[in-house]
């Protein structure tokens, strides 16, 4: 029998999935899956998962694992020393019922990010709240303006919402949506604060923006204008590698347009990541592109805006990207790989082994399941019930069971047991689930979260006083010191560390190395070597290695950034030699 679900991963797209005798195919019926997948889903089934529970290398039953992980948090639970790390392997909103537990029993949760953090920040600064643009809203604009997300491997379910626009690609990588662009900025990593400052500044110079919609929205422009002219003009575009032709011909092309800004992760990999997106949010005001259809700004919107948290709430936190392992007595990680995905390997490596304990919760053998004491297997996803939201549209999608299996445990189910032993309670998975549904309403087509607008922020922003709020200072990182840039984003072959992980370097043929040649990476953080592989589409003072790439983080470093507490990937400069090793 046929049964309906969704893609569990995290990405903007959270796809319906039909599952037909264990086969999963994209749902045509739902408006933004279309009746397609991505590898990821179709290949599924080929990727080994974690059968049995691990405690110090032995396998173990299920009542063995839950025994033993119950006594951990006895013991460490009266030193105050539990740190409960989740990441995102799963999307599903049930994933935060442990956090239910351990924040009742007194553990330290995570905040910040390693991902949208440092970006979200900038836009709740500006707007208030960090809503979704809906694709119907983009598949309404004349011209696109995808700034630094790789949408046909990232977001590939966009891209028929994006058929007969003009588009515009600012990306230091000559993409593929890039080759087929209008125009493709390709700037240097890191420039995009400055070059969306320029842009401003001459959007005010040429009469471009909409005085009525300030006059009403965003009263505070002319302070904003005069922040713009202390960037040096032709010293800056010299930096980040631009001309003024590259400011003149986009203003031509959204000149009087219905206009949509599509922003993803790679622009904010940097400390002051906060002031890129709030410099290009200030595009967007004064264009007086919110809250006008066909129009907007989008990021990875806050997927669960709107659906309070039914779980308990933590009272400790510890930054995720310098989460500090070494004070905990008891460290549990669940849905996440922090040995590879973590900036700064060597000192999460070491702060890992350092832990009292170290359990681990997932689907995959990992480099962080190597570290642990114990691991236990999840169930899939077609194994459990949950509910799901995403960061790229605002439908909601019901994942029911669809296969019955006597591997793994879901969240809620250990985080039941575990509740029961502790005697913190709980409600039923049903109540949750019921919950959950409960913010969704159907809309044409798919189940949409409740309450969230067509048209973002048509009666206003979130602010206050419902004014848009102007970057008004910046301290924009950006280092011309020695050494390459290093460009780190996601690879179509692998989720992060899940799937299919890339294995190499990769630079532009006219490095002056030879191709296959191991070459060692380092930085002020750490050294990597991988073998190089050659892309014209890169520019020569870049480096790129994707994330999940074993060994990339080793050259990232533990500093957070300015505002959101979000990981820098792309902050330290590297150099680069042909290993001597080789
Ligand atoms: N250099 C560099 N580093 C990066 C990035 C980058 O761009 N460059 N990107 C960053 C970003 S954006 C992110 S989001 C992070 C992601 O980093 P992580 O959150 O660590 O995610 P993954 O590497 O995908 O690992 C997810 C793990 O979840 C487990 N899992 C999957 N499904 C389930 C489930 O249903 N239940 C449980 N319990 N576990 C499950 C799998 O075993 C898998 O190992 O990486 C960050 N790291
Ligand atoms: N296939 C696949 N899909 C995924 C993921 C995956 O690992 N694989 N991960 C998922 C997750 S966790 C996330 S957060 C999203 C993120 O998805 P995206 O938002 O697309 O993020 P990235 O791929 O990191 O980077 C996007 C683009 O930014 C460019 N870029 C890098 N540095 C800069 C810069 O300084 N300025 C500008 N303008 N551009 C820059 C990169 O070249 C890249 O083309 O994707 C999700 N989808
Ligand atoms: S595109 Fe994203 S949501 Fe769709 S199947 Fe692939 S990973 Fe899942
Ligand atoms: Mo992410």
């Amino acid at each position: 029998m046929q049964k309906i679900t969704a893609c569990p991963l995290d990405c903007y797209d959270a796809c319906s999935v039909i599952v037909d005798e264990g086969k999963l195919k994209g749902n045509r019926e739902h408006p933004y899956t279309n009746g397609y997948l991505c590898p990821h889903l179709n290949h599924f089934w080929k990727h080994d998962r974690i059968v049995q529970p691990r405690l110090h290398g032995e396998t173990v039953s299920m009542e063995r694992a839950m025994e033993h992980l119950q006594t951990m948090v006895r013991d460490a639970k009266e030193n105050n020393g539990i740190l409960h790390y989740r990441g995102a392997g799963n999307f599903g909103l049930m994933q935060g019922v442990t956090d239910h537990f351990f924040a009742s029993v007194g553990a330290t949760l995570t905040n910040g990010s390693l991902c949208d953090g440092a970006g979200e920040a900038g836009i709740l600064e500006g707007r208030g709240a960090n809503r979704v643009l809906p694709p119907e809203q983009i598949a309404a604009s004349d011209v696109v303006m995808v700034w630094g997300r790789n949408i046909p491997v990232t977001n590939s379910h966009l891209l028929p919402f994006l058929k007969g626009k003009k588009l515009i690609v600012v990306d230091p990588v000559r993409t593929e949506l890039a080759d087929r662009a209008d125009i493709h900025i390709q700037l240097r990593p890191g420039g995009d604060l400055y070059y969306a400052l320029l842009l401003a500044r001459f959007i005010i110079i040429e009469g471009m923006h909409d005085e009525e919609y300030l006059a009403e929205y965003g009263e505070e422009y002319e302070e904003f204008y005069e922040l713009t002219q202390t960037v040096r003009i032709k010293a800056v575009l010299d930096k980040i590698g631009l001309s003024l032709g590259d400011i003149g011909k986009v203003l031509e092309c959204l000149r009087g347009q219905k206009v949509s800004i599509l922003t993803g992760v790679g622009i904010q990999k940097y400390r002051h990541g906060d002031e890129v997106l709030r410099a290009i949010d200030a595009i967007g005001a004064l264009l007086g592109l919110f809250g006008k259809e066909g129009c907007g700004v989008g990021f990875l919107g806050s997927s669960s805006l709107g659906i309070p948290s039914p779980f308990a709430r933590a009272r400790h936190f510890e930054p995720k990207p310098t989460a500090d392992f070494s004070d905990y007595d008891l460290v549990f990680v669940q849905g996440a790989n922090p040995a590879a995905q973590m900036p700064d390997s060597q000192r999460v490596a070491d702060s890992l082994g350092k832990a009292g304990h170290l359990v681990c919760f997932g689907l995959y053998e990992n480099e962080t399941t190597q570290m642990a004491e114990l691991v236990i297997p999840a169930k899939t996803f077609l194994e459990k019930a949950d509910v799901r939201t995403a960061y790229g549209h605002n439908a909601m999608l019901e994942m029911p069971v669809c296969e019955q299996s006597g591997t793994g445990i879901g969240e809620y189910e250990l985080a039941a047991q575990l509740c029961g032993v502790f005697d913190i309670a709980i409600e039923s998975e049903q109540h949750y689930l019921d919950y959950f549904c409960s913010f969704g309403e159907a809309g044409d087509g798919k189940m949409l979260v409740k309450e969230r607008a067509a048209v973002p922020y048509a009666d206003g922003f979130d602010t206050d006083d419902g004014q848009f709020l102007f970057l008004e200072e910046y301290d924009a990182d950006f280092d011309m010191d020695e050494g390459y840039f290093l460009i780190t984003p996601k690879s179509p072959r692998s989720l992060n560390s899940q799937f299919e992980r890339e294995s190499g370097v990769f630079m532009h043929p006219s490095c002056g190395f030879e191709e296959g040649t191991l070459l060692e990476l380092s930085s002020n953080s750490g050294s990597v070597t991988l073998p190089l592989r050659y892309d014209d589409r890169l520019l020569g003072d870049c480096v790129l290695v994707y994330s999940g790439t074993p060994g990339v983080n080793n050259l990232t470093p533990s500093l957070l950034s300015y505002a959101g507490k979000n990981a820098c990937y792309q902050a330290n400069k590297i150099k680069v030699e042909p290993c001597k090793r080789a």
